[in-house]
C-alpha cells in the first residue's frame, strides 16, 4: 500500500472544476431519536432489539444522535470544505405504519435539516431508501409481497413533493444487492429471513420499485438529477482454471450485474447464474418494461475485491470467497482487503455498459481502530486508503472514462448494521458516550484537498 507521505501535495485540482465532492450516510445509522415525533419502527429496529443479532449487543437508539445535533454535524461538513452531504430519509419517520398518514413532524424534521444545509452552503444529496423498512410493512411481507411497490411508490412521492423545491440530486435506494442478500437470503442483517423463497421475490420488488421511484422523482421535480446507488466488489478468480473462471464469473453475475442490468433492459443475468431463474415466477406481463428506468447517474459503491474459487459444496452460486485474512493482505476492522484498484476497475466496468450517462463515486472509505491521544484521532492508516483509491479514481477520468464525483463513507463513526459501533469508518470520531466529536486527520486532510491547496 502506497504511503501517505507520497500523497501530501495530492490535490482535488487535477480533477477539474465540474468534479462533485461530498460526504455519505443513511438515516439509520446515525440519526438515533428512535421513537422522536411520531416516528414508527423500521425492521432495524425491531432485528437490533433481538438477542444476538447485532455484535456486542450494541443498540441503535441514541446513535450518533444527529437526530438533535444535526446542526453541528452540517457545521463540521462545512468546516471540512465538503460541498455535498448525502442522507437517506427514514421512511417511518415519514409514514410510521409505512402508507397512510403522513407524520408532518418527520417531514419537519428533514426540512429542518435540507434547509439548514442550504443556509450553510452545503448541498444536500437524498438517498429515498437506504434500508429501513417500516416494520408493519415487514409484517405484511415486506419486499416479498409485491404490494410494495405500491408502498413505495407513495413513500417517494411524498419525498419527491415535500423536499423537492430544495433537493436536485436524488438516489432512489442504496444498495438493493445487500439489503436483498444479507436481510432476505442470510438473514443476517433485517428482518433476519433466509432462503431463495424471500429472496427471489425481493430481488424483482427492489427492481420494479427501483425504475418507478426514478420515474416518480423525474416527473414530481423540476431539473432534479436521478440516481440509485449499487455496490460492488472487484472479483478475481483464485486461479485461471476454467472451473475458478466460471465461479468468479458467477459471483460477479450476482453482486455486481443482478441489479443494473434489469434496470438498463438487459433482463437478470440468469445465464450466469441459473439459480436466480426462480425470479421469472414473480415477473408478471409488462413488467420487462416497468423495470427500465434511464437514470441521469449511477452510484457505484466500492470498497474492496474478492478472490473467488470454485465450492461445489455452496448451494446454487458453487463458488466461495477466499478470505482476505487468509491471503496475508492489508485488512481493515471489517476484514475487507485495501485494494485501490478495484476502484478503477469498477469504474471501468460501469463504464462499459453505454447506456449508463453518467458515474459518481457516491461511496467509498475504511473503517480502522482509531485511538484518541491528547484529544486527537491520528487516522493515518485512513488517510492513506482514501488516498490511493482517490487515485486510482483519478486514473479512470484521465482515461476518459466516465466519473464525475466522489462521496466519502462517512461523515461520523456510527451504527455498522450487524457489527454494531466497532467498526469506525467516519472522518469524525465520536464518543457514543457523551456524544463529543473530533474530527480525525482524515477529515482534516479531506479538508486542505478540497481546499484545493
Ligand atoms: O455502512 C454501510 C452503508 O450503509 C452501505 N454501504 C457500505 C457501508 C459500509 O459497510
Amino acid at each position: 500500500m502506497e504511503s501517505t507521505s507520497q500523497h501530501l501535495d495530492f490535490n482535488k485540482q487535477p480533477f477539474g472544476d465540474d468534479f462533485i465532492w461530498g460526504v455519505s450516510v443513511a438515516s439509520f445509522q446515525i440519526e438515533g431519536g428512535c421513537d422522536a415525533d411520531g416516528k414508527g419502527e423500521s425492521i432495524w429496529d425491531t432485528f437490533a432489539a433481538k438477542k444476538g443479532k447485532i455484535l456486542n449487543g450494541d443498540k441503535p437508539n441514541i446513535s450518533c444522535d444527529f437526530y438533535n445535533l444535526y446542526q453541528l454535524d452540517i457545521d463540521l461538513i462545512k468546516q471540512m470544505n465538503i460541498p455535498c452531504f448525502r442522507f437517506s430519509i427514514s421512511w417511518t419517520r415519514i409514514f410510521p405504519n409505512g402508507t397512510g398518514e403522513i407524520n408532518q413532524a418527520g417531514v419537519d424534521f428533514y426540512n429542518r435539516v435540507i434547509d439548514y444545509c442550504v443556509e450553510q452552503g452545503v448541498e444536500p444529496w437524498v438517498t429515498v431508501y437506504h434500508w429501513d423498512l417500516p416494520q408493519a410493512l415487514e409484517i405484511r411481507g415486506g419486499w416479498t409481497n409485491r404490494d410494495i411497490v405500491t408502498w413505495f411508490k407513495a413513500f417517494v412521492t411524498a419525498c419527491a413533493e415535500n423536499f423537492g423545491d430544495r433537493v436536485k440530486h436524488w438516489m432512489v435506494m442504496n444498495e438493493p444487492g445487500v439489503f436483498t442478500g444479507a436481510g432476505y437470503f442470510l438473514g443476517i442483517h433485517a428482518p433476519g429471513r433466509t432462503g431463495l423463497k424471500n429472496f427471489l421475490p425481493a430481488i424483482h420488488h427492489a427492481v420494479l420499485c427501483m425504475a418507478a421511484g426514478g420515474r416518480i422523482l423525474r416527473s414530481l421535480v423540476p431539473d432534479a438529477q436521478v440516481g440509485t446507488t449499487f455496490s460492488c466488489s472487484y472479483i478475481e478468480p483464485h486461479s485461471d482454471k476454467m472451473k475458478d473462471v466460471n465461479a468468479a464469473k458467477r459471483v460477479d453475475a450476482l453482486l455486481n450485474r443482478l441489479f443494473i442490468e434489469p434496470i438498463l433492459g438487459l433482463g437478470y443475468p440468469f445465464a450466469d447464474v441459473p439459480a436466480l431463474k426462480g425470479v421469472a415466477k414473480y415477473q408478471l406481463p409488462g413488467d420487462e418494461d416497468e423495470m427500465k428506468f434511464d437514470f441521469d447517474f449511477i452510484g457505484v459503491q466500492n470498497y474492496t475485491r474478492e478472490i473467488v474459487k470454485n465450492s461445489f459444496f455452496t448451494p446454487y452460486v458453487g463458488a466461495s470467497l477466499v478470505k482476505a485474512e487468509k491471503r496475508g493482505v492489508p485488512l481493515t476492522s471489517m476484514k475487507w482487503e485495501v485494494y485501490p484498484a478495484s476502484i478503477y476497475q469498477m469504474i471501468k466496468k460501469f463504464n462499459s455498459y453505454p447506456q449508463i450517462k453518467n458515474i459518481i463515486v457516491t461511496e467509498n472509505g475504511a473503517a480502522f481502530p482509531d485511538e484518541v491521544s491528547d484529544g486527537k484521532v491520528e487516522d493515518t492508516r485512513r488517510i492513506a486508503y482514501l488516498q490511493s483509491y482517490l487515485q486510482q479514481v483519478l486514473r479512470a477520468k484521465n482515461e476518459g472514462l466516465k466519473i464525475s464525483g466522489y462521496f466519502i463513507w462517512t461523515l461520523t463513526d456510527n451504527f455498522e448494521w450487524a457489527e454494531g459501533y466497532h467498526p469506525r469508518f467516519g472522518l469524525i470520531h465520536i464518543n457514543f458516550d457523551t456524544q463529543q466529536r473530533i474530527i480525525k486527520g482524515s477529515g482534516h486532510w479531506y479538508g486542505r484537498f478540497l481546499s484545493g491547496k
